[in-house]
C-alpha cells in the first residue's frame, strides 16, 4: 500500500560542505512536506544495522565509517507518490550518472560520498522511517 511518505538523510558530507539549508530547500520546493526531522549522529551500531542489507558489499565497512563521520539530517517526507519522486529528485547514486538538477548532481561529492539518502520502498520508507523517530515525533 502506498504510504505517501518516504525517509530521508542527509549525510554526512551534505553537512561538512555547507549544502544543509540549500538541500532542504530543494526538497520543499520539490513539494515535499516534512513530517518528521531530527539533527544527529548515527552510531557505528545504528549505520551497520541500518545499511545491513549491504553488508557483503566491499564498500560496507568504508559506508558505516563515512555514515558516522560526522552529524546528519533525518526526515520523514510526505507528498503523494513520495518514494518513486524523492528518487528522482535525488538522483543517481553516483553523481557522474545523476541526471541534471538533481541533489546528487548538483551536491554528492562521489558515488560513496553522495549527500542525501532516499528510501527505495514504502515499506523500506516505514521501516526506515520508525529506526529513527518514535510515533511522538512524527506529525
Ligand atoms: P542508493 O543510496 O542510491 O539507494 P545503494 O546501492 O542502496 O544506493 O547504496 C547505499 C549507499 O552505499 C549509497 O548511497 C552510497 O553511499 C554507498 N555506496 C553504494 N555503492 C557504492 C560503491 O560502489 N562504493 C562506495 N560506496 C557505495
Ligand atoms: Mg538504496
Amino acid at each position: 500500500m502506498a504510504t505517501n511518505r518516504t525517509f530521508t538523510m542527509l549525510k554526512p558530507d551534505a553537512i561538512e560542505n555547507g549544502h544543509m539549508g540549500k538541500i532542504l530547500d530543494m526538497i520543499i520546493q520539490a513539494g515535499f512536506t516534512i513530517k518528521a526531522m531530527k539533527y544527529t549522529t548515527l552510531s557505528t551500531e545504528q549505520a551497520k544495522k541500518f545499511y545491513e542489507v549491504h553488508a557483503e558489499r566491499p564498500f560496507y565497512g568504508e559506508l558505516v565509517d563515512y555514515m558516522t563521520s560526522g552529524p546528519i539530517v533525518a526526515a520523514i517526507l510526505e507528498k503523494e507518490n513520495a518514494v518513486a519522486d524523492f528518487r528522482t529528485l535525488i538522483g543517481a547514486t553516483d553523481p557522474a550518472e545523476a541526471a541534471e538538477g538533481t541533489i546528487r548532481k548538483y551536491y554528492a561529492e562521489s558515488k560513496g560520498r553522495n549527500a542525501v539518502h532516499g528510501s527505495d520502498s514504502d515499506e523500506n520508507a516505514e521501516i526506515e522511517g520508525k529506526f529513527h523517530f518514535a510515533a511522538s515525533e512524527i506529525f
